[in-house]
């Protein structure tokens, strides 16, 4: 164990690389890992724990709360955020609201707590996503809507956690990204995956392809190109759907690939949240040698207007998200 970095100490080490940094910054990173911690712990319970998976609002015999997953994830990390202090809000995908934290903090969060939540009842993978902003609006007042409808491009950092066969956090502060996994036995992620990158070129796609009928025509056409053989490998390329977004685009990092989910006519800017699902996962993309795209442009540039704001969403390999956007741009 001599020889290993934990995420700790690669938090301490990169704080050096800001200057005149308080540590501020890191303490929202120490919040997320131990929150991240929590939750993991309680999803490789789930299968034991009734009332873990029961309904939300409802009591258990001893006259307890009964919290989804979902609900109890979003708890753990608003508590750990809010308990640092340096959190003016948080932006969640389990709240129609901001929520206002520490008038003095100058960052916000965005994340969505438990992301493709549906598949913990059956086993499969699920993750956090979360996006940090330092805020618009003076530090000592009330955080605003406008300190969360900010350009992706103006991240400081951005991350997720996946909870897989292993847990694993995953984050850029804008100079590339780092994997940790997360050893049970003492209780630290450890470096593990060191200055990711995903290839330019990948044999993956990941789309529902039970939306094929309610998408558009030229993504009908790369459905059907993805499925034609390629004289070059003499194969089409292989279709993965997990339907969990942090474990296909985990997935499709490493292994280089391409995750769409575009607009349909049912969700005419598609399903995915672009404060925090698109941003975060795009910016770790790019950061990773990959794209991120609307079809129309790159997500990271579009201007925020509503905290929920969905938008279509190409991400993975760089050559493989040129390729699907050319079929959809001029439509
Ligand atoms: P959620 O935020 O309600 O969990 O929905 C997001 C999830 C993603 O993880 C996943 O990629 C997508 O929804 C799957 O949607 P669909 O079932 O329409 O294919
Ligand atoms: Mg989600």
């Amino acid at each position: 164990m001599e020889n290993v970095t934990t995420l700790g100490e690669f938090i301490i080490e990169k704080q050096q690389d800001f200057p005149g940094s308080s540590g501020e910054f890191s303490r929202i990173l120490s919040g997320i890992r131990l929150a991240s911690k929590v939750v993991s712990q309680q999803i490789n319970k789930a299968g034991l724990l009734t009332d873990i998976l029961g309904t939300a609002g409802s009591e258990n015999i001893q006259g307890e709360q009964q919290q989804k997953l979902d609900v109890y994830a979003n708890e753990q990390f608003i508590k750990a955020l809010k308990y640092r202090e340096v959190v003016c809000g948080i932006a969640s995908e389990e709240n129609d609201e901001f929520i206002v934290l520490n008038d003095n903090g100058k960052y916000v969060v965005a994340m969505d707590p438990l992301d493709g939540s549906s598949n913990i009842d059956v086993n499969v993978s699920v993750g956090t996503i979360f996006s940090i902003y330092r805020r618009l609006s003076p530090v000592g007042t009330p955080v605003t809507k406008a300190d969360f409808l900010q350009k992706g491009t103006e991240q400081l950092a951005a991350g997720y956690v996946i909870y897989g066969s292993s847990t694993m956090l995953v984050y850029t502060t804008g100079s590339g990204v780092n994997g940790f996994t997360y050893d049970p036995g003492i209780g630290v992620f450890v470096l593990s995956h060191p200055n990711m990158k995903t290839t330019e070129d990948g044999k993956i796609y990941s789309l529902n392809e039970g939306n094929f009928y309610k998408s558009s025509k030229g993504i009908q056409e790369y459905v059907k190109y993805a499925q034609t053989i390629d004289p070059k490998t003499n194969r089409p390329l292989t279709g993965r759907y997990i339907g969990s977004l942090v474990a296909d685009f985990h997935r499709n990092l490493i292994k280089g690939g391409i995750y769409i989910y575009p607009a349909t006519s049912s969700s005419p800017n598609g399903k995915l949240r672009l404060l925090y699902e698109c941003n975060p996962m795009g910016f770790i993309a790019e950061q990773a040698g990959g794209l991120a795209s609307t079809g129309k442009q790159r997500v990271l540039e579009v201007i925020p207007t509503e905290l929920h704001q969905r938008v279509p969403f190409f991400v993975g390999s760089k050559n493989m998200v040129e390729k699907a956007i050319s079929f959809v741009k001029d439509e």
